[in-house]
C-alpha cells in the first residue's frame, strides 16, 4: 500500500518514539500500577488526550493487570482499543454518494480556515469522481483571495477540465452558489463541489456568508448540501478542536477531510478529536499531487500511529 508507506513514514518519526517508549517501559515487567501510570504518561504525551488514555488503561487494567505482557501484545491491545474509540464515528463518504443517487447534483460544500487545503482537496475530489465516471462541476466562491480563482482553474485542468464557475473578486458568493446549482441541474451534473473562502474561523462576516450560501443552496434543493465537509490541516494538532467548535456552531458538518498527513506528527490528536466529536473522517490528504487523497482507513492509521508496520 503506497499511501500507507507515505503516511507511516511521516507519523513514524514521531511515533517510533511512542512505540519505543512503550517497549522500554514494559520490557520484562509485569503490568503493575507503576507500569500503567507510565503508559498513561506516554499516551498523554502523544496527544491522545486524557479521556482516551484513561479508557485504554482502564481496559488494560481490567484484562491484563498483573500479567506479563510483551511489547507486541500490548501494541495490538492498544490498536484494538484506539480503533474502538475512533470508529463509532465511521461513515463512508463514497457509499453515501453512490447510495444517494436520487440526489443529483450531489452538492458537496467544503469549508475550513485559510490554507487548510480546501482548493487542493476540491481538485483531488474532482479527479476521483471523474475517474469513477461521474460528471463534476466546481463552484469557486472564494471571493476574498486574489488568485483563488486561478488556483482553482489550475486544479480543474489537472482534474481533467471539468466545468467551473467562479465568482469575481468582491462578488457575492451566494449568487455564484445559486447559479452553479441551477447550471449543474440543467446539465445533469452528478457532483457539484463548492469551494468557499477560508480566512479566519472567528471572522463573523465570513461565517454569516457561509450560512447565506447554505440557505441559498437549500432554496433550490432542500436536501442539499448533501455533504458539508470541514477541511482541516493535520499538522495543527489540538488547534483543530477550536476550528471544529466554531464551524459546527454555524453549520452541520457531516464529515472531515484531514490534509497534510504526509508531513504530520500529530497523529495522536486525531484520535483525541475523533473520540471527542464523533464526526466521520472521510478522507486524508497525503501530498500535493492530484492522486494524493485516500480514504481514511482506521486500521491502517492506527497501525501507522503505533509503528506496527510489521503486521502487514
Ligand atoms: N503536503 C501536503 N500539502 C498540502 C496538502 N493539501 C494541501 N496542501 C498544501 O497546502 C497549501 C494550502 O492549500 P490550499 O488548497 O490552497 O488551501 P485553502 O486555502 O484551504 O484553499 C498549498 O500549498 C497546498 O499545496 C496535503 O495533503 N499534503
Ligand atoms: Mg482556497
Amino acid at each position: 500500500m503506497k499511501w500507507f508507506g507515505k503516511l507511516n513514514n511521516s507519523l513514524k518519526n514521531a511515533h517510533s518514539a511512542l512505540s519505543d517508549n512503550i517497549k522500554r517501559l514494559i520490557e520484562g515487567k509485569k503490568l503493575t500500577d507503576q507500569v500503567i501510570e507510565g503508559l498513561e504518561e506516554i499516551l498523554i504525551a502523544s496527544d491522545l488526550g486524557v479521556e482516551v488514555t484513561k479508557r485504554i488503561t482502564k481496559a488494560l487494567r481490567k484484562e491484563k493487570f498483573g500479567t506479563n505482557v510483551d511489547n507486541q501484545e500490548l501494541l495490538l491491545f492498544l490498536k484494538k482499543e484506539i480503533i474502538a474509540v475512533m470508529t463509532s464515528s465511521s461513515r463512508d463518504f463514497m457509499q453515501n454518494f453512490i447510495q444517494g443517487d436520487e440526489k443529483r447534483p450531489y452538492v458537496i460544500l467544503l469549508c475550513g480556515v485559510n490554507g487548510s487545503g480546501k482548493t487542493t482537496t476540491i481538485g483531488k475530489l474532482a479527479f476521483k469522481f471523474q475517474q469513477l465516471g461521474y460528471s463534476v462541476m466546481i463552484a469557486g466562491c472564494d471571493t476574498f483571495r486574489v488568485a483563488a480563482s486561478d488556483q482553482l482553474l489550475i486544479w480543474s485542468k489537472r482534474a481533467g477540465s471539468c466545468p467551473i464557475m467562479i465568482a469575481e473578486e468582491g462578488a457575492d458568493p451566494a449568487s455564484v452558489v445559486y447559479k452553479s446549482i441551477e447550471k449543474a441541474k440543467k446539465e445533469e451534473i452528478d457532483v457539484l463541489l463548492i469551494d468557499t473562502a477560508g480566512r479566519l474561523h472567528n471572522n463573523k462576516n465570513l461565517m454569516d456568508e457561509l450560512k447565506k450560501c447554505i440557505n441559498v443552496i437549500q432554496k433550490i434543493d432542500s436536501t442539499a448540501p448533501h455533504d458539508t465537509i470541514l477541511v482541516i490541516d493535520g499538522t495543527t494538532g489540538q488547534n483543530t478542536h477550536s476550528q471544529i467548535d466554531l464551524f459546527s456552531n454555524v453549520i452541520n458538518i457531516t464529515g472531515l477531510i484531514i490534509t497534510k498527513l504526509d508531513g504530520s506528527s500529530k497523529g495522536g490528536s486525531i484520535v483525541n478529536m475523533s473520540q471527542k466529536y464523533q464526526i466521520p473522517i472521510y478522507a486524508i490528504g497525503v501530498g500535493e499531487e492530484i492522486n494524493d487523497i485516500k480514504k481514511f482507513d482506521y486500521e491502517d492509521f492506527v497501525a501507522a500511529l503505533l509503528n506496527i508496520e510489521w503486521l502487514y
